[in-house]
């Protein structure tokens, strides 16, 4: 079995994202499972095709994309991708696209094909704090989310997908003024581990 993780660069004035830091400490092969390691740019125009390439390259069984979501307090396993890029802020490439599809005449949304409630469920039991979110936002992230989900959908390719949020790390949370929650970088590529353990002995 083969699993593609992707993390991002940092956005939005961080010089670290937890995303891509937690998955750069998995180790190459979990159980039966090999670990691809990819990073994502924050581009709106140019993270789809970085993972569709990643995708046509190594073509993972499953494909679990992370990214940060600064604020939350525990691992949000994501549900839903919508078909819209709405952002409050221009992403790396300074695009700050306003109520635009991600792929224009494609389903209004897509669920992930992830064991959404067994991963939050694992985690939960790990004592990792996890929920299963309902929304993965209208910036980049949900751009990576909806494009996975409609590229297995519309070429019908046999591969579980979806997309997990992780708060901001401690490090990141300490070189803040005010107070925002955080996480231990550790306790993230745990939890990416039992979502992992998830895929490779399903139920
Ligand atoms: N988080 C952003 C984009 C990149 C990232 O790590 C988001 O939640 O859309």
């Amino acid at each position: 079995m083969k699993i593609l993780l992707t993390g991002f660069e940092p956005f939005g004035g961080e010089t670290i994202n937890p995303s891509f830091e937690a998955i750069k400490q998995l180790p190459d092969c979990i159980g039966s499972a090999e670990i691809i390691k990819v990073q994502l740019p924050v581009s709106f125009e140019s993270s789809g095709p970085v993972l569709t390439e990643a995708l046509e390259t190594y073509q993972p069984d499953a494909v679990i994309c992370v990214g940060q979501a600064g604020g939350y307090s525990g691992i949000a396993v994501e549900r839903v991708a919508v078909n819209l890029r709405d952002a409050t802020a221009a992403d790396n490439c300074g695009i700050a696209p306003e109520d635009q599809p991600v792929i224009a005449g494609g389903p209004d949304a897509y669920f992930s094909s992830l064991p959404v409630k067994e991963i939050t469920a694992a985690l939960k039991h790990h004592g990792i704090p996890a929920s299963v979110s309902n929304s993965a936002g209208t910036y980049v992230c949900n751009n990576v989310m909806y494009t996975l989900l409609h590229l297995i959908r519309s070429r019908n390719l046999p591969i579980q997908g979806g997309f997990i949020h992780v708060p901001y790390s401690m490090e990141q949370a300490a070189h803040k003024t005010s107070s925002v929650p955080s996480m231990a970088l550790e306790h993230m590529t745990k939890g990416l581990e039992l979502a992992i353990d998830v895929l490779i002995h399903p139920n």
